[in-house]
């Protein structure tokens, strides 16, 4: 199985041995379920406080008409599903959306937009919204696609603290899921991101029909980032009418959960400092099988009622399991 072996410092990840072979994670994956949950609570325990979980609030900025062909989404122009294109949010709407995350206490506030990189012109509005958030006092994201040369130091002049950008699946089953970018490209995105200067929120989807060895392909591949992403996004497809992967699972096994809370708990163990944040699906997947999900190290989740078009949780749910398990928010 490949791993592309260029992180965001480029030629010296590659001369160097990778830190976690692809064979390293997919030993645990195979751990008895036990232990791999035991090993990964010991790593979240030496790094993290414990039973306290991050909060990110997602809005979507511009939703819909992308001209991507990412077999996963609703927002892809070419998928017929029942998401349309809408025009750019206006900053004050998003202002009052971030200060009612903050009200509600989100500690940080995810921009998301359906493009395959933002125009120029596109990028103005932008950056108004990340100033803005952030005088809020609120940390700030931005998931705009891929970056051209100058680009995130403009987000990053403007207060943005996170990017995010997800390799979503291993180089080896990457081709089966999206044909309009390479992964060549998702990777020098995060080289811009890195290089100027902002944090890297990186990580991809479990659940779109690939093999146990290509979540750990993806899983290392995460890992061999040098260095590795301060925030890790696992989500479970959300299953989408018009989608290519609705059809294409249609009928046949959906995930086991419990391969989904493994694919967590490695994470957790082969990046220990990082937030590995229990993504899109959580509606889906219900409130015993996100508890195991915490017990695997996940320390962050997508906090308010929607994720970009399709359902989340919402605040009193998660007020109610926050509650249930003794979990309190991260500040
Ligand atoms: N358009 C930008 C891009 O693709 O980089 C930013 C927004 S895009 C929707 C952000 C991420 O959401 C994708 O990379 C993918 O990992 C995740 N995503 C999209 N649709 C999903 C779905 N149906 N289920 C789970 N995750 C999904
Ligand atoms: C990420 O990894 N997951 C979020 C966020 N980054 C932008 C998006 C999930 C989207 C789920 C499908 C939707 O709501 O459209
Ligand atoms: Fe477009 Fe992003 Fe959806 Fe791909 S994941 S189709 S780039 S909005």
């Amino acid at each position: 199985m490949t791993t592309v072996l260029r992180g965001s410092r480029g030629a010296d990840a590659a001369a160097a041995a990778p830190r976690w072979p692809v064979a390293a994670v997919a030993e645990l994956f195979a751990l008895p379920f036990a232990d791999l949950m035991f090993r990964a609570q010991d790593v979240h325990r030496a790094h993290h406080p414990r039973n306290a979980v991050q909060l990110s609030t997602l809005i979507s900025i511009k939703t819909g008409g992308c001209a991507e062909d990412c077999g996963y989404c609703p927002q892809a122009a070419r998928h017929h599903t029942s998401v349309d294109s809408e025009a750019m949010l206006d900053v004050d709407a998003v202002v009052a959306a971030a200060r009612a995350a903050k009200a509600a206490g989100a500690s940080r506030f995810c921009m998301g937009a359906a493009w395959r990189g933002p125009k120029q012109r596109d990028l103005e509005p932008v950056l108004a919204m990340v100033r803005k958030v952030k005088a809020l006092g609120l940390q700030t994201c931005a998931t705009l696609g891929m970056l051209k040369d100058g680009q995130a130091e403009q987000l990053r002049d403007a207060g943005l603290d996170y990017y995010n950008h997800n390799l979503d699946t291993a180089p080896d089953f990457y081709g089966a899921i999206v044909s309009t970018r390479a992964y060549a490209d998702r990777l020098d995105t995060l080289d811009r991101v890195r290089d100027a200067g902002l944090s890297v929120c990186c990580g991809g989807i479990v659940g779109m029909g690939e093999s146990r060895q290509q979540r750990a392909g993806l899983v290392a591949q995460l890992a061999n980032l040098d260095p590795y992403p301060e925030s890790v996004p696992i989500n479970h497809l959300v299953q989408v009418e018009g989608t290519p992967l609705h059809a294409a699972l249609h009928g046949e096994a959906a995930l086991d959960p419990l391969e989904f809370v493994r694919t967590i708990a490695v994470a957790r163990i082969t990046m220990p400092k990082a937030l590995v944040r229990l993504s899109a699906g959580r509606r889906e997947l219900g409130e015993p099988v996100q508890a195991l999900c915490f017990l695997a190290g996940a320390n962050s989740i997508f906090y308010g009622d929607r994720l970009l078009t399709t359902g989340n949780p919402d605040v009193d749910a998660d007020r109610a399991l926050f509650a249930k398990l003794g979990l309190s928010p991260l500040p």
